[in-house]
């Protein structure tokens, strides 16, 4: 209840920053450690989304983060339901996505005593995060709330951490609100453009490699633009697939695990590299093997929005500290020179690109999942949404779906399993009108399986993909090229996914042949409820062209 003599309690005070900032959602797994914050959210426009499990609540903020460029919000109790958490939190860091976790506190008087699920969030966290800390005082909440949406969201987005102690929540104090945050963008000078646009005068062979965050619609087509009137051939680096139009004839590629070895070619036969947004980290620097450290041989632009980022790993020619959106708009001002010298090669690598992900090969078993990807491809509106997780069956989506628009491609460049059935269920929940699909391993899948109950419950209707192949093929794949033959602790032994999906209440098919696929998913699509189609594959077909025996045997040989 709300007082009428102007007080609030922390509670109320905190969920009234939240709409200050412009807050529309909030994923939460309940905890009695912050009643009054959750009661607070009684009488205030922000929706909430009950969980099952804090792992999958912080992913769905962390998708949030990453789809809007706005701090995602969770909320999770004290040392159980925050370090349940984690995995959300460091996705965020890695994949330098915007997310703020609130979690309840012990009351203030019983701290050090290790209390009841106490834990020194700012000691266990502090490394993940941007930032962690503990409220203390109620009247500070607008204050540092405002700068935890500040510290998530600018220069290169991240976690952060705010712990509530119980009895802070409760306290009642007269307060204003802080201002509404708004994301900085930081811009490049004048003079850093001149100099880009005169080592694009004196280049051969340029290429631009897309990545990160701070991002925007705008920013992507401004780049397209700028491709455009260079007519400069650009990739975009791993689960970033969505910066770039995979139909636009500057479109050269991935680069991420796997990527087309024309494309590494004509990377390594570059003469100027401008990365813009990305930190390149391991795999898209194909293990930091792809330019030299810490000096690239060739002439290297780093765009990014940490000045921290900048000479980290590559000493750039040229750094430029601004975020992608900001520098986007100012490369409208970068002339071409008279003589586009690179011009011919730029339609042979939109060739290269779409020969290497046209057709899927021909794969052991009844299920070709490449060509379940075409037919996505070939059939989903181009602002459908796929969500993802991690796991060899990830590489067909990279390899065969062709991302047409920003923010459509939700998936952890950290590698986190588990990623793809909270990140659907929170793309669903903020864009109901859009089509969402989940494209998940069997062992993915179970990682965060139990959000499919969140999907039900909040009536979500898409389609998750479960690419059944009876074990943690990633690591099977890796155990048979370092240990071949020697396969231990990756088989799994799965329940019936149909099944699973039909007990939470949902939509559940199995699909055991490629020609069964079609009416599988317009069956799932016409039940209008979260939907699981099971499909059966061989765990012969490990990557889109190669047979684990070819694996197993390759490695043997090189043993013998
Ligand atoms: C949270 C987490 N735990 C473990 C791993 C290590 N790992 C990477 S891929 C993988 C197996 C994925 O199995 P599945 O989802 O069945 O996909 P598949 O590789 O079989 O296509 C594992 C265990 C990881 N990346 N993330
Ligand atoms: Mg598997």
């Amino acid at each position: 209840m709300r007082a009428n003599d102007g007080s609030r309690t922390g509670g109320q005070v905190l969920v009234d920053q939240l709409v200050a900032h412009g807050v529309r959602h909030a994923f939460c797994v309940p905890g009695e450690s912050y009643l009054a914050a959750l009661d607070a959210f009684y009488d205030r426009d922000i929706a909430i989304t009950v969980c099952r499990q804090e792992g999958g609540a912080a992913m769905m903020a962390e998708a949030v983060g990453k789809f809007t460029g706005r701090p995602g919000i969770v909320f999770t109790t004290r040392g159980p339901g925050a370090t349940n958490a984690s995995p959300g939190i460091h996705i965020a860091r890695q994949d330098s996505s915007p997310l703020i976790m609130f979690v309840g506190q012990v009351a203030r008087e019983a701290r050090e005593r290790e209390a009841f699920q106490e834990v020194d969030f700012r000691a266990v966290f502090g490394p993940l995060t941007k930032w962690a800390t503990e409220i203390d005082d109620a009247a500070r909440i607008p204050e540092l709330v405002s700068r935890a949406f500040h510290t998530a969201t600018n220069g290169r987005p991240g976690p952060v951490v705010v712990a509530l102690p119980e009895d802070m929540l409760t306290d009642r104090v007269v307060v204003p609100d802080a201002p509404p945050f708004e994301p900085v963008e930081t811009w490049p000078g004048l003079s850093d453009m001149a100099r880009l646009q005169k080592l694009l005068w004196a280049a051969e062979r340029p290429i631009m490699l897309l990545g990160g965050s701070r991002w925007s619609e705008t920013a992507t087509s401004a780049v397209m633009r700028f491709a455009e009137r260079f007519a400069l051939p650009v990739a975009t680096t791993f689960r970033r697939g969505h910066l770039f139009d995979g139909l636009h004839a500057c479109y050269a590629g991935d680069l991420g695990i796997g990527p087309n070895p024309k494309l590494l070619a004509r990377i390594n036969a570059a003469d100027l590299v401008i990365v813009l947004g990305s930190r390149l980290g391991e795999m898209p620097s194909q293990s930091y093997t792809l330019f030299d450290i810490p000096g690239p041989r060739q002439t290297f632009v780093h765009v990014h929005p940490s000045s921290e980022e900048l000479g980290r790993v590559y000493r750039p020619h040229l750094a430029i500290n601004a975020t992608p959106t900001a520098f986007a708009a100012a490369l409208e001002g970068v002339q071409p020179p008279n003589d586009i010298r690179w011009r011919d090669g730029t339609p042979v690598a939109h060739e290269d690109y779409l020969a290497w992900t046209q057709t899927p090969a021909e794969q052991p078993g009844n299920v070709n999942f490449g060509e379940v990807m075409t037919w996505l491809r070939d059939h989903l509106p181009a602002d459908a949404i796929i969500c993802s997780g991690a796991g060899n069956f990830a590489a067909w989506i990279h390899r065969y779906y062709r991302f047409r628009r920003f923010a459509t491609h939700i998936g952890p460049t950290s590698g986190s399993m588990g990623y793809g059935v909270p990140a659907a269920v929170a793309m669903k929940r903020i864009n109901p009108d859009r089509t969402v699909v989940c494209v998940s391993g069997d062992g993915d899948f179970l990682m965060n399986g139990q959000e499919f109950a969140t999907a039900v419950q909040y009536d979500l209707p898409f389609v998750i993909l479960v690419v059944d192949n009876g074990t943690y093929g990633t690591i099977r794949m890796h155990q048979e090229r370092e240990y071949p033959g020697r396969v231990i602790a990756t088989a799994l032994k799965n329940p019936d996914f149909s099944a699973y999906a039909r007990a939470f209440g949902g939509f559940g098919v199995t699909v055991e042949k490629t020609s069964d696929f079609a009416s599988a998913y317009a069956a799932a699509v016409k039940s209008g409820k979260p939907a699981i189609v099971h499909l059966k594959v061989d765990p012969e077909a490990i990557t889109p062209t190669q047979s684990l025996t070819a694996i197993r045997e390759k490695a043997l040989a090189a043993r013998s």
